[in-house]
């Protein structure tokens, strides 16, 4: 059925074809581009992103395993699913919204995870399909997005990277990321600038104190061998003072604790120490005393429940308790985390369950619950900004994208730029 790309009546879209490349992230690691062509002539492209510190909960993302190229992280099997099966199926089929086409790929791929298909694969064509209905109705991919989650749009704010370890930095710290907000700031060009600021002042800081300059990590944080956790944090503060701004009043810290990455057999390896649960619990609870931090992420191994549940007890009326391995984005997740009183906020991720539907399933009883969300992007990013669109029509309290550097991150910030001051959009909405 042909549809005219002004009719806001449009009810059903037709897929002419599908089709995916083979493209790479910004770690130089594999990944997937999709696109999406409609009857009309309308076409939708989107990349895929791929993480370094996944939960084990999240879908499966479909990578070749043949040593021989990229290490076995290839992504031609999951091109190949999109291009045959996912094409032959689709190609000629008319969808009515975003649901009606996610619960199909799901149904074809048959597992809860995504495994047959690949995560990757099906999420490549849940966006480009998003992106080509938005092209169709000429509308812009946010104000799309909005209208099918039925929310208002606005500009979240966003949470930057500026100090990272763990994962995303060869480990030499235990945490994975130290990041600031702006909560005082009332448009995204000032939290920009405000970053700009006490980003210069924290490298400038490096250079004295470590004699190195930039050591970025994955996400364009700097990395220097900071002695600890503490010690990140206490030069995150330093850094705003010396930019000139008050730590906890204009500006505050986040942090990305990642700990399922530095659990084994019940123990965190902190740095030097070894921690138990509680242990745990108290130094992070101490973390919240001594430094500015609105937020915590994965606090606590991804497994570790009763862990979650103590540091919710503990911090979770002043302080965002916020689930990323703990959730993945998954709904059941998400249900047995609010049941449970875990967590407070959702970090949302797409692909940790592979659709937008799924996505918006999740954002949706985490909103039920009161929860505040962030979106996030992945250590692996490619340059599609399709993530900014998503954080505002889907009105996320928060965006996650790295740091203000490599242009993979500042896509997105860009983007949030653009929105702001072509089409006026608002951080209060
Ligand atoms: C995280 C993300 C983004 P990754 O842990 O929140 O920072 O990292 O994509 O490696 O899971
Ligand atoms: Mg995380």
């Amino acid at each position: 059925m042909k549809q005219s790309a002004q009719n806001w009546g449009i009810s059903v879209s037709e897929i002419r074809s599908v089709s995916a490349v083979e493209i790479l992230d910004s770690r130089g690691r594999p990944t997937l581009l999709a696109n999406c062509q409609l009857s009309d002539g309308a076409l939708g492209r989107a990349s895929v992103p791929a993480g370094a510190s996944t939960g084990a909960g999240e879908a499966l993302e479909l990578r070749d395993g043949d040593p021989q190229r990229y290490g076995g992280l290839g992504c031609l099997k999951a091109a190949t699913n999109v291009n045959r099966e996912i094409n032959a199926k689709l190609s000629g089929k008319t969808f009515g919204d975003q649901g009606e086409l996610d619960s199909y790929l799901n149904e074809l791929d048959g597992t809860p995870n995504k495994a047959c298909l690949g995560a990757n694969a099906i999420l490549g064509v849940s966006l480009a399909f998003c992106r080509a209905q938005a092209s169709q109705r000429s509308t812009p991919l946010y104000a799309h997005l909005a209208r099918m989650a039925g929310l208002s749009p606005r500009l979240p704010l966003p949470m930057i990277n500026l100090f990272s370890g763990g994962a995303h930095a060869g480990g030499q710290v235990a945490i994975q990321d130290v990041q600031i907000v702006v909560p005082t700031a009332q448009t995204i060009g000032r939290v920009l600038e405000v970053t700009s600021d006490i980003f210069r002042m924290a490298a400038d800081l490096i250079l004295t104190r470590y004699g190195m300059r930039l050591l970025t990590a994955d996400e364009g944080g700097l990395a220097p061998p900071f002695e600890s956790s503490e010690v990140m944090l206490q030069a995150a503060v330093e850094a705003i003072e010396s930019a000139g701004y008050r730590p906890g009043e204009d500006v505050a810290l986040t942090v990305d604790v990642a700990a399922s990455q530095f659990h084994a057999a019940g123990r965190y390896h902190m740095d030097d120490a070894e921690l138990d649960a509680s242990q745990m619990v108290d130094r992070i609870a101490s973390w919240t005393h001594r430094f500015p931090i609105v937020s915590v992420e994965d606090g606590l191994d991804e497994a570790d429940w009763s862990g979650w549940r103590s540091l919710s007890k503990r911090l979770a009326e002043k302080t965002m308790i916020l689930g990323d391995d703990l959730l993945c984005t998954n709904p059941s997740r998400i249900q047995r985390a609010i049941a449970m009183e875990a967590a407070n906020s959702l970090l949302l991720k797409v692909n940790q369950i592979g659709t937008l539907t799924e996505a918006l399933a999740a954002l949706r009883l985490a909103r039920g619950a009161g929860w505040d969300v962030v979106v996030s992007a992945r250590s692996g990013e490619t340059e599609d900004d399709w993530l900014a669109d998503l954080a505002v029509g889907w009105a996320g309290d928060y965006i996650k994208v790295g740091s203000i550097t490599q242009s993979e991150r500042l896509t997105k910030y860009n983007r949030l730029l653009y929105l702001e001051q072509m089409e006026g959009l608002t951080l209060s909405g």
